[in-house]
């Protein structure tokens, strides 16, 4: 006899299973302070109809109540805090996770004003694409400009405009379109992956889910068509295996597995790898998770690793690609994106923290600031202050295994800590681990460029080069006139009395200008 089975059963599990299998996009929404941010990922998800009922009645109701009449207002959907509400700006990094039937989002609407610029930079820091609006009046910004900067310069790859409020330029082609040119030409260096351009109206919300009626000369994708189909999968699959080990978990005396989140490319039973710092080799025996073991698994992916060998890892080791493994070193080039208080200047002492590995860190060598606001060059500075970037380099007390930031978001990025006040003082990205070689290179090369530094000043100051050398030559020629007639007495040939004078002559013509030259860096006698 045949079991009852309920066929909406099937029809669950199609729907489960296609929403376990979507892909996942983060993006985030920036740019200028009031170009409408938060009315236009309101706006998106209303259209949707992605806002529950309940929700629904809330934001009518709270429209109402912050003057809006009868209009809803689509930031609140997004503003929550009293202040935000109050002031009618973002200031919080507010999270908003939604579906729909082609992919998973999740969203981050960030603050315009820029003293919130460290919400902007921690939502950038783990998104795929950058929202970035432009109000179609009052055009770019230095705030979009930099906005578009730390995005880029935080490793996303593709670049959303949405030059936002059409409607108060009547929906003019040519407005959109010269927006679009001057985006372009600054935009050129940012290394992006893509920029794609799309005129919207958060307020009527033309081209966010529905095509516009308004601006019927455009025929590209709307808003929510082009973060459905966006490819952003330069991904992180791809790339060499890392795993941190986040926990060693011993159950019994026979099993040993190591714990983490897969942070680039795919592992399998048999691999060859490396736990990093140790450098010892050793082979994936097991991929254990807690519905059963794996042949593959990739990055994304929580796992347990046993390892062939009984080698010794703990917490903060890192388990890679013997093939292809990260630089292990204790001294680092990095860009900083200072978030503390007070400033970062060299000399100053944090701890960092990268995935599950800590180390104290001091920094070191010269510092240079990055123009956020206008084309990102870097300048030099004694010292960095809140919401800049910079560039310094880091030495650790001890080595840690490091990726470049451009090559693995996740082991390459890291955080400063205030040691005392246990803060999150700066945001940072590996931009060059120095290997042990370039490390002892350089140094050599730091050493011979200051012997050479203290040569020039010693050749160099108070006495001018020509008047050291005729000094000297005059001291000489007067001085080796007693040596030639003693020697001529002596010897009685005025070959070797002159050779003699002549040597005489050139070594302490040296050994004078030298001497000079010494006594040209004493300060004491002069007038
Ligand atoms: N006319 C018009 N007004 C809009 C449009 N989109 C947003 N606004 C208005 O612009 C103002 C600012 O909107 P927000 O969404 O709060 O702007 P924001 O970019 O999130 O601002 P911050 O988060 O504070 O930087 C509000 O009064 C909105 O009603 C639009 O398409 N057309
Ligand atoms: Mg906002």
């Amino acid at each position: 006899m045949n079991a009852l089975v309920d066929p909406n059963t099937f029809a669950r599990d199609a729907v489960l299973y296609r929403y376990e299998n979507k892909s996942l996009l983060r993006f985030i929404a920036c740019g200028s302070v009031d170009h409408g941010k938060s009315s236009l990922l309101g706006r998106l998800l209303y259209e949707a109809k992605l806002v529950p009922d309940d929700q629904l009645a809330t934001l009518r109701n709270d429209s109402r109540r912050h003057g809006n009449g009868d209009e809803l207002d689509f930031s609140l959907l997004f503003d929550g805090l009293a202040a935000e509400r109050e002031q009618k700006i973002t200031i919080d990094l507010a999270y908003r996770f939604f579906a729909t039937e082609k992919r998973k989002f999740i969203v981050a609407d960030a603050p315009g004003h820029e003293q919130y610029t460290r919400n902007m930079a921690t939502g950038a820091s783990t998104a795929d694409l950058a929202l970035i609006l432009v109000n179609a009046q009052s055009g770019i910004t230095q705030q979009t400009r930099r906005h578009a900067l730390i995005a880029t310069t935080l490793g996303v790859r593709h670049l959303l405009v949405a030059v936002n409020k059409m409607d108060l330029v009547d929906w003019s082609q040519a407005a959109f379109a010269a927006i679009e040119d001057k985006f372009r030409s600054f935009a050129g260096h940012l290394g992006a992956a893509s920029i794609t351009f799309i005129p919207t109206s958060a307020r009527g919300g033309d081209n966010v889910v529905n095509r516009s009626a308004h601006m019927d000369w455009y025929r590209g994708p709307t808003l929510l068509e082009h973060l459905e189909t966006v490819d952003v999968s330069a991904q992180a699959t791809q790339r060499p295996f890392r795993m941190s080990v986040q926990w060693v978990n011993r159950p019994t005396a026979e099993f040993r597995g190591y714990c983490g989140l897969i942070a680039g490319g795919a592992v399998r039973p048999g691999m060859a790898v490396r736990v990093l710092p140790s450098g010892r080799s050793t082979r994936i025996d097991r991929i254990v998770t807690a519905t059963g073991e794996l042949a593959r698994a990739e990055a994304g992916q929580s796992v347990t690793l046993t390892l062939t060998d009984e080698v010794d890892a703990s917490r903060g080791d890192m388990i890679v690609d013997a093939e292809a493994p990260a630089t292990v070193t204790d001294q680092l080039d990095a860009r900083i994106f200072w978030m503390g208080q007070g400033t970062l200047a060299p000399g100053g002492r944090y701890l960092i923290k990268l995935g599950t590995a800590k180390a104290a860190a001091t920094v070191t060598g010269p510092l240079r600031v990055i123009d956020l606001a206008r084309d990102g060059d870097a300048a030099p500075a004694d010292r960095l202050m809140s919401n800049e970037f910079g560039l310094c380099r880091l030495q650790l007390d001890r080595p840690l295994a490091f990726d470049r930031y451009d090559e693995n978001r996740e082991t390459g990025g890291f955080i400063l800590i205030d040691p005392e006040s246990h803060d999150t003082v700066a945001m940072g990205l590996v931009e060059n681990a120095i290997t042990p070689a370039a490390a002892s290179a350089s140094r050599a090369s730091r050493f011979a460029g200051s012997v050479v530094s203290r040569l020039a000043r010693l050749l160099g100051t108070r006495e001018s080069h020509a008047r050291s050398v005729a000094k000297a030559v005059s001291w000489r020629a007067t001085g080796s006139f007693d040596t030639f007639i003693i020697s001529f007495v002596i010897t009685g040939n005025t070959v070797i009395a002159g050779s003699i004078a002549a040597t005489e002559i050139a070594t302490k013509i040296l050994l004078y200008y030298f001497h000079e030259r010494i006594w040209a860096l004493v300060p004491w006698g002069h007038r």
